[in-house]
């Protein structure tokens, strides 16, 4: 009996010292390990700016998701200047968070800083544009619009209604006018909705029905939309059939122009945009506007999903596009109280 009360405080003072010895040199037990791998994330998140409702909307998702994820959100605000997203992303690297997601503004210019996030290890998420880089490895995953569709969709939906409502031309000559209001010069969505929209009309049947008569940079803001209509319409007001805005934004500063030149936006010039933001389906349930086809911005959820797995090296897909509808005028009051940007 003694021998045994010896050799049982023995093993218990062995424990004891494997346990104290085991903490102090830096170990975590078992259970504080594997809560471990969920330990808090900081994301540095690099937005471009506010130019329109669709990024008002996007941003508010990331910064609601990382909260209801427990993400430690470093958000920081480029003011449309790619030199303050790099800037912004060197930062990210010098502070050593976690993991970084970035809507880059242009498609271009990103493979030195690019470079350097991975030289730190820290991965990096696209988020909702597109970049072109000389080495696909220098992000781990990509979320956002797929903007050649967008385009495509546009003028499926242009021709089909065209048709359907027997316009003809307004200055009677054999094709229809479109006007065209661009996104932001060399950003991926400015550049796939112009394509897609090219792409298809190229391979309609109807290819000869249509012209575009003008294409301008409208840098996604209402402001610029307006101005830019303006001089369309101090050129070409008589000829003019139909505007396709990159977005939402720029049709609404669109139709004061029209309005203001004394024609009925959504009759005189049929109009459709893309992002299916509210101010877009009043202006269809007032008559002004005829089609927005749908670009989502609500991706929060997905991106700090997608962040927290990379973060447990679990597996994800290269590139997720979110799923995305098109919204005719005739159903915009039906729609817009389900709206959720
Ligand atoms: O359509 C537009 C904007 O990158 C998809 O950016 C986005 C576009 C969106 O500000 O409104």
């Amino acid at each position: 009996m003694k021998n045994f009360k010896k050799i049982l405080s023995v093993v218990l003072a062995t424990m004891m010292m494997v346990l104290v010895v085991g903490c102090s040199s830096g170990e975590k037990p078992k259970e504080e390990k594997a809560a471990s791998s969920d330990k808090k994330i900081t994301m540095g998140f690099s937005q471009i700016g506010a130019e329109s409702e669709w990024r008002t909307a996007n941003t508010e998702s990331v910064k609601s998701a990382a909260q209801k994820a427990g993400v430690t959100l470093q958000f920081s605000d480029a003011q449309q200047k790619q030199e303050n997203q790099i800037k912004a992303i060197r930062s990210f690297i010098a502070q050593g968070v976690d993991i970084i997601a970035f809507v880059p503004i242009v498609e271009t210019g990103w493979d030195t800083v690019l470079k350097e996030a991975k030289d730190a290890k820290i991965p990096v998420m696209i988020v909702d544009r597109d970049v072109k880089l000389s080495d696909e490895s220098l992000f781990v995953a990509k979320i956002g619009t797929d903007s050649v569709a967008e385009g495509k969709k546009v003028f499926a939906w242009i021709d089909e209604y065209m048709a359907k409502q027997n316009k003809t031309p307004r200055d009677g000559g054999s094709k229809f006018n479109i006007a065209v209001l661009e996104g932001t010069v060399g950003s991926s969505v400015a550049v796939g909705r112009q394509n897609g929209f090219k792409d298809a009309m190229t391979a309609s049947k109807n290819v000869d029905k249509y012209n575009i008569l003008l294409s301008q940079t409208g840098e996604f803001t209402r402001q610029k939309g307006q101005e830019v209509m303006e001089s369309f319409l101090k050129s070409d007001r008589d000829k003019i059939d139909v505007l396709f805005a990159h977005n939402d934004d720029m049709a609404l500063g669109a139709i004061q122009a029209i309005e203001a030149a004394g024609l009925k936006p959504g009759k005189d010039i049929t109009i459709i945009s893309i992002d299916a933001v509210k101010g877009i389906f009043q202006a269809m349930i007032d008559g002004k506007a005829n089609c927005t086809v749908e670009c989502n911005p609500l991706q929060g959820d997905l991106i700090m999903e997608t962040a927290k797995k990379i973060l447990k090296n679990e597996k994800v897909e290269k590139h997720v596009y979110v799923e995305e509808g098109i919204f005719p005028a005739d159903v915009a009051a039906k729609v817009l109280p389900e709206r959720k940007y």
